[in-house]
């Protein structure tokens, strides 16, 4: 995925994949004839990219957010939702009241879509639950969807998403959430910690101690920061070695200079931009500058991002934010893997895992260009089409 034209692709390449890894790849005759016994598979020239991942998705939740929407649209603030009983805690309310089985079934419809647009590996984020119980119900629905479909799935805890109606955010933390992370660690159902800084939700001080015990624990860390308001949230990310920083809208120079200093990828998030009908950019161009990695993730929630389209994210990360087609694949690929602590998956390259889109397509820029429909001929995991 990397040269000249940013796409590192291979006219006429070859792949040879055994047991379900890429064992060799490069320009066609290469490789194939030192292999014996090779069942030979034929693409006719078609595009094959690594399987797109996901890194940043609230894929489990169980009720529906679309009357807030026509209540926005009406004019309604999102105070006066808020007192309508609508918005996260709408969410926090149907998600406690779901079965594993409910939340299971809800988010593997979702899942679906992605699929078919040849995503091999996704991100899925708990926070709907707020109490222990809840955030154990989400996590393991969502590890339950590798039973479920051919997908690798990598769980979030964001037990710091909201602060409950009754409670103040460091009581939260102290009583609920906390505690939470450390029993949910020992369960084996946490890849990595996530929470939301913003003056709606945690202070970088709570968030602060939120990291802390995510490192004592060993687990990786990321942060929804700079998304409304400027707190410095993607700066202290860095501080503590994140994997990534989310949204970023109202990132600074200092912000992505402390990014660049920890190898910190920021995802960029069109998604939840265009819903909520956002003005402020992220600053691609000075993270462009400073060599960040750019992955680019749908955010697929029920509030501020229903798309279930990582194609469609790519599509706006063009539109929305001038992010170059090449840049748009290197952030569904090899910077999305990056994101999230991986380094078998994302890459066409010897020692990956064979998780492939084979595209109805030649050139790469097709796939951030069209707008709709998901020119998929196969998707391969672990090198089998499935
Ligand atoms: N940022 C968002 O935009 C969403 N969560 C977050 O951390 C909102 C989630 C919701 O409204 O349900
Ligand atoms: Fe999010």
């Amino acid at each position: 995925m990397t040269g000249a034209d940013g796409y590192g692709l291979i006219e006429d390449g070859e792949i040879v994949i055994r047991d379900g890894t890429i064992s060799a790849v490069g320009p066609s005759g290469q490789n194939v004839e030192h292999v014996h016994d090779a069942e030979i598979i034929d693409l006719d020239g078609r595009l094959v990219t690594p399987g797109l991942i996901d890194c940043h998705t609230h894929l489990i939740h169980a009720g529906s957010r679309a009357r807030e929407f026509e209540m926005r649209l009406e004019g309604a603030t999102y105070e006066e939702i808020a007192r309508a009983g609508g918005g996260i805690f709408s969410t926090v309310q149907a998600t406690r009241q779901a079965s594993e089985n409910a939340l299971l079934a809800g988010a593997v419809a979702r899942l679906d879509p992605y699929l078919a647009e040849g995503v091999t590996m996704i991100e899925v984020k708990s926070g709907y639950g707020l109490d222990l119980e809840t955030e154990r119900k989400m996590l393991r629905a969502a590890r339950r969807l590798e039973q479920e479909r051919p997908i690798r799935v990598r769980t979030t805890f964001l037990g710091a998403h909201a602060v409950p109606a009754d409670m103040d955010g460091d009581a939260y933390l102290d009583q609920v959430c906390l505690p939470a992370m450390q029993s949910l660690a020992g369960e084996g159902l946490i890849d990595a910690v996530d929470g939301f800084c913003e003056s709606i939700a945690f202070t970088p001080a709570q968030i602060e101690r939120v990291f802390e015990q995510a490192r004592s624990l060993g687990l990786p860390i990321k942060l929804h920061a700079e998304q409304l308001s400027a707190l410095g949230g993607s700066t202290l990310a860095a501080r503590f070695g994140a994997l990534s920083a989310d949204h970023l809208e109202y990132a600074t120079e200092q912000d992505v200079a402390a990014m660049q200093a920890s190898g910190t990828a920021a995802v960029i998030l069109p998604g939840a931009f265009y819903f909520l009908r956002e003005t402020r950019k992220p600053p691609i161009e000075m993270l462009r500058r400073a060599s960040v990695p750019m992955a680019v993730a749908s955010d697929y929630n029920p509030g501020s991002s229903p798309m279930t389209s990582l194609l469609l994210a790519m599509n706006m990360a063009a539109t929305l934010f001038e992010m170059t087609p090449s840049e748009t694949l290197r952030g569904v690929t090899v910077n999305a893997a990056r994101a999230l602590g991986d380094n078998t998956s994302g890459q066409i390259a010897t020692g990956y895992a064979a998780d492939l889109a084979v595209w109805n397509l030649k050139d790469p820029a097709e796939l951030t260009y069209r707008i709709g429909g998901a020119p998929l001929h196969a998707r391969y995991f672990e090198g089998t089409p499935c």
